[in-house]
């Protein structure tokens, strides 16, 4: 019987990995270890826990309806960031400004805590995405300059998905490697080790009901998918989607659409965390112009246009 590996163990081994002080990263991942548990558990029970169910009445910063356990989730994962003294500032989808620690801690992190919310309610798997800076400014509170440090500057990205079972997946620029929650034992267990995409990816995630708003090129890419028999793909919950073809090889993009002229992901907390994770899994990131997202210019403020997830897509191109 292979060895049990929990992710507490996992990061003790991999510390000398991580480019600072040791006990940094134990202390900054253990937050998104917690509260992925605690989140876990709401999510699980959403179906028959009224109070956790459907919108909050508010919108967040990008005009979209909460839902409650988007407010729980981010209001748990700021608490639990808080009170172990690493992060001095996080940057999250779900609230309007900078929200600040005053702890002096060193890292910074940009979250969506609970990414496809509007999934909840029909049972798809949906998600949270993180990713770390190491702070650069150097005043009393973190910056703008602290969050807007080019993607090579992470020195980690993450994502849990509440699917089937409950994963966290991490990258801190030495591969990347997905645990899996033991519910019997409360434990998230190393399950899938430096985790590679496949050489070839065969699917394809799309919204195809904007296909008309996409640019030329990526019309005729589409078109070339279906040619070639690819599978498309597309449940409509990034994190979900991302995981499926992250394991199992292909394609996701979000080119521009109308609505979205620059694409609909964000930089901070989707496309950035996404694109070091699937380089790091021996993948391919880009927003259409740059060869490979996290090498991309710092200033760089445009949303991602498409993350690929297989080398295909890119020989293809
Ligand atoms: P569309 C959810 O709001 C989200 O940000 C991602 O989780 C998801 O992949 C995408 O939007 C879906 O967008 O425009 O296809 O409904």
């Amino acid at each position: 019987m292979a060895q049990i590996k929990t992710l507490a163990e996992f990061i003790t081994e991999r510390q000398h990995e991580f480019t600072y002080a040791t006990g940094e990263l134990t202390q900054l991942l253990t937050s998104f270890r917690l509260a992925g548990k605690m989140v876990n558990r709401e999510v699980n029970k959403a179906g028959l826990a009224e109070d956790i169910l459907g919108a909050q009445g508010t919108e967040n910063v990008q005009g979209e309806a909460q839902q409650k356990l988007d407010v729980y989730a981010n209001d748990l994962f700021i608490r639990l960031l808080r009170s172990q003294g690493e992060v001095c500032a996080v940057a999250s989808e779900e609230n309007d400004d900078i929200v600040h620690f005053d702890n002096g801690g060193k890292y910074v992190v940009s979250m969506d805590p609970l990414d496809g919310s509007s999934n909840i309610d029909v049972n798809v798997s949906i998600g949270t995405i993180f990713s770390i800076y190491r702070r650069v400014s150097t005043g009393d509170k973190a910056t703008m300059e602290d969050f807007m440090q080019p993607g090579t500057a992470q020195v980690a990205a993450g994502y849990i998905i509440y699917g089937s079972s409950t994963m966290l997946v991490y990258t801190t620029g030495h591969g990347v490697n997905g645990f899996t929650l033991d519910p019997s034992i409360g434990t998230f267990c190393l399950s899938h080790p430096d985790m590679r995409t496949p050489e070839e990816g065969s699917i394809y995630s799309v919204n195809e009901g904007n296909l008309y708003d996409f640019p030329a090129g990526v019309q005729r890419y589409i078109d070339d998918c279906k040619k070639q028999k690819m599978s498309a793909r597309y449940i409509g919950s990034l994190v979900a989607d991302f995981h499926r073809n992250l394991l199992k090889g292909g394609i996701y993009l979000y080119p521009a659409t109308a609505k979205s002229p620059k694409g609909k992901l964000r930089l901070l907390y989707e496309a950035n965390p996404l694109a070091m994770i699937v380089e790091q899994a021996g993948g391919v990131a880009t927003d259409g112009a740059h060869a490979s997202w996290t090498l991309s210019r710092p200033n760089c403020t445009s949303a991602v246009r498409c993350i690929s997830a297989a080398r295909g897509w890119w020989r293809r191109r």
